[in-house]
Parts: structure tokens; C-alpha cells; sequence
């Protein structure tokens, strides 16, 4: 019997507080109105911006059902949707790609104006959400909200993907994937035979170097105070592997006098700033790359001598890997699929939904990299 057009009762976890574990609820997901998609969730990965809101250093509104790294197949549309149709296989986009605003028509940008990060209204485009949990409206997060069977979003952040695809490994394109192999092919434009340095070797960092190898980069140093997480690095790319922990001198000094004075690219992958400052220093002062993928916790901020830019070294940064993400995500599916790339090395463990609890213990203690909750 069809559900379309009927409100869905279904399981959801729902973060009631900051610094609480998910509830497992019993919630309703009202039907999708016009310009709007509503997915049967398949799979989802948990992702450390999760758990940043959840520690509330990421502000977002509450309760609110969190995820945004997932895989389903469509169930029904709302008016006037065109570009997915009931049975496709999707992955929704935390940031979305309208094609209208300034930044969708510049041919570099990606971080669309139609976004949910910046200033969270925890809604959908017309400003409500379709979740309700025993009489109370729950909130939506960056326009997409996997931690549940069923999610309704916005047209504009949700794109259609390879019919023969798993769902339960391309949900990584929707966040930790593509925000690392992106920074490095994409935001960095990482050249045949560079040098690079990756801080940070969490899902995220893991990608970046899997982007470093496949641009042709000749070295890949991998950084991180968990030695636990260097055969992994090795096993995707990274050449060598380096603990500060196990130097007196400051990281950035090792890596200028491995490199002949600094990397040709650079990759923050913690969300730290004193490792921004590091990754900064690394990269070489006249024509090195350093790109900020970590975001740091609310309202810290650095202060930057202006002249470790004024030799020509380039600082910058990006969301998403830097893809248009409505465009780009379909062609990361195909080339996954084309195994241009892998993704089996990112998942270390899969679980059903409703061990979400112990999926985010498994990331907080550093045990996995990536975990897939299956619905
Ligand atoms: N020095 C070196 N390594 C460190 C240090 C340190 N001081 N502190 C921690 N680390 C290592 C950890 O041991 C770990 O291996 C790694 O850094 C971090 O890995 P994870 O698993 O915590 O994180 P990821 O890879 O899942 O995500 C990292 C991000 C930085 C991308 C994430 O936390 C973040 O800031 N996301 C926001 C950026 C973004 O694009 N968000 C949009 C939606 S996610
Ligand atoms: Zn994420
Ligand atoms: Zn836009």
C-alpha cells in the first residue's frame, strides 16, 4: 500500500538535550510538500559534526533529529519536483546546491546561500520541519537529518545517484568523503609529484590523503598523535607517518626540515587551531597551499603575522571538498563505482540503527574511523 501523501510513523533518534545520549523514538514524518523529497533512509555514517553537536560546540536548534551523511531510496515527492522520482537512490547534501543564488552561478564557489550552517534555523526551506515526537515539533539538521527511517528535505539538497549503487558505502560521498578528497583534488588542486602533509587522520583526513595519491602526489606525510592510525594512512597512500608527541621540536619545524622548507600542500583535518597554525607553518612560505578542512569549536578565532602570506603562500579553505554538491555527487557515485576510488578502507564498523549510542562511543574512544548504521 502506498504511503504517499500520508504521514509515516517510523523510529528516529532524537537529541531532546546537548551532552545526552539519542533517544530511540517513535516519531511521525508529515508528507513532503511542494519542492520537497521524502527518503527511506538505508544507511547512514556518523560523522564527528555529529558529535560536535551533540557536545553543543556545534550550535544547532533542539530537539532535533542530527545526521547528514547518509543513502535512501526516495519514497514520494512534492509538487513540482523534477529531478528525483519515487524509487531512486539518493543521497541527501547537508549543503545544498540551489543553482540560483550568487555563489550556485559562480563557476568556483560551492557553499550555496540556500545553506543550513551558517545560522542553523534547524527547518526546512519554508521555515517548518515535517518531525513530530509526541506532540512537539522536532528540528531538522543541515537540511537533512539521516538519524531517522524516514526524512523529508528540501529539493535542492538531495541529489540522484547510480541505480546499481550500495547505499550502505556511497553515504560516505554525502559528507566524510567528499569533504576530504575534495580539499585535496578540488580545493588544493594537488599537483603530480607535490609534497603533502595531512593533519589529522580521521575519516575526513583518510580521504584527503586517498585525494593527495590519486592527483599524483609524490610524498604524503600523514600527522597525528594516535600512532594507532598510521597503518591505515599508509595502507591509502600516506608515505610517511609522524607523531608530534614523539618530537621536542614543533611539528611544523620537523616538516619544513623533512621537505627542504615546507610541503607544496598542507591539510588542517582536525579542527584545532594551534594545528591550523601548524599546518599553516608547514606548508612552504613561498609556494605552499594550506587548506583549513577542521572547523574549530564557536568563537575561536587566530591571530595571523600577515607576512607568513606575503611571500606567496596561499591559505585557504572549504566546505564540502569544495564540490557543487548537487552536480558533483552523482559523478563521486559513478567514479566509486568505476573504482577510481575505495571506500571499504573508511568503514570500520556497521551497525543497526538503533546502536546509535554505541556507534558515537566507538568515535569519541578513537576505536573507528567510520561506522555505518543500516536501517
Ligand atoms: N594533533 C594531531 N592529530 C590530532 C590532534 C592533534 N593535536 N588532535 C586530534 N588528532 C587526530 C585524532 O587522533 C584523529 O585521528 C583525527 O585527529 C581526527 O579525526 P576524527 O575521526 O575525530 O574526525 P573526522 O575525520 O571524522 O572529521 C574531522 C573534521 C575536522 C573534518 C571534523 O571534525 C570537522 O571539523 N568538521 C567540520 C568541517 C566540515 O566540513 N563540516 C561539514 C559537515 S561535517
Ligand atoms: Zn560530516
Ligand atoms: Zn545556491
Amino acid at each position: 500500500m502506498s504511503t504517499a501523501g500520508k504521514v509515516i510513523k517510523c523510529k528516529a533518534a532524537v537529541l531532546w538535550e546537548t551532552k545526552k545520549p539519542f533517544s530511540i523514538e517513535d516519531i511521525e514524518v508529515a508528507p513532503p510538500k511542494a519542492h520537497e523529497v521524502r527518503i527511506k533512509m538505508v544507511a547512514t555514517g556518523v560523522c564527528r559534526s555529529d558529535d560536535h553537536a551533540i557536545s553543543g560546540s556545534i550550535t544547532t536548534p533542539l530537539p532535533v533529529i542530527l545526521g547528514h551523511e547518509g543513502a535512501g531510496i526516495v519514497e514520494s515527492v512534492g509538487e513540482g519536483v523534477t529531478s528525483v522520482k519515487p524509487g531512486d537512490k539518493v543521497i541527501p547534501l547537508f549543503s545544498p546546491q540551489c543553482g540560483k543564488c550568487r555563489i550556485c552561478k559562480h563557476p568556483e564557489s560551492n557553499f550555496c546561500m540556500k545553506n543550513d550552517l551558517v545560522q542553523p534555523r534547524g527547518t526546512l526551506l519554508d521555515g517548518t520541519s515535517r518531525f513530530t515526537c509526541k506532540g512537539k515539533s522536532i528540528y531538522n539538521f543541515t537540511s537533512t537529518s539521516t538519524f531517522s527511517q524516514y526524512t523529508v528535505v528540501d529539493e535542492i539538497a538531495v541529489a540522484k545517484i547510480d541505480g546499481a549503487s550500495p547505499l550502505d558505502k556511497v553515504c560516505l560521498i554525502g559528507c566524510g568523503f567528499s569533504t576530504g578528497y575534495g580539499s585535496a583534488v578540488k580545493v588544493a588542486k594537488v599537483t603530480p609529484g607535490s609534497t603533502c602533509a595531512v593533519f589529522g587522520l580521521g575519516g575526513v583526513g583518510l580521504s584527503v590523503i586517498i585525494g593527495c595519491k590519486t592527483a599524483g602526489a609524490a610524498r604524503i606525510i600523514a600527522v597525528d598523535i594516535n600512532k594507532d592510525k598510521f597503518a591505515k594512512a599508509k595502507e591509502l597512500g600516506a608515505t610517511e607517518c609522524i607523531n608530534p608527541l614523539d618530537y621536542s621540536k614543533p611539528i611544523h619545524e620537523v616538516l619544513q626540515e623533512m621537505t627542504d622548507g615546507g610541503v607544496d600542500f598542507s591539510f588542517e583535518v582536525i579542527g584545532r587551531l594551534d594545528t591550523m597554525m601548524s599546518s599553516l607553518l608547514s606548508s612552504h612560505a613561498s609556494c605552499g597551499v594550506s587548506v583549513v578542512v577542521g572547523v574549530p569549536p564557536n568563537s575561536q578565532s587566530l591571530s595571523v603575522n600577515p607576512l607568513l602570506l606575503l611571500l606567496g603562500r596561499t591559505w585557504k579553505g572549504a566546505i564540502f571538498g569544495g564540490f557543487k554538491s548537487k552536480d558533483s555527487v552523482p559523478k563521486l557515485v559513478a567514479d566509486f563505482m568505476a573504482k577510481k576510488f575505495p571506500l571499504e578502507p573508511l568503514i570500520t564498523h556497521v551497525l543497526p540503527f538503533e546502536k546509535i549510542n554505541e556507534a558515537f562511543e566507538l568515535l569519541r574512544s578513537g576505536k573507528s574511523i567510520r561506522t555505518v548504521l543500516t536501517f
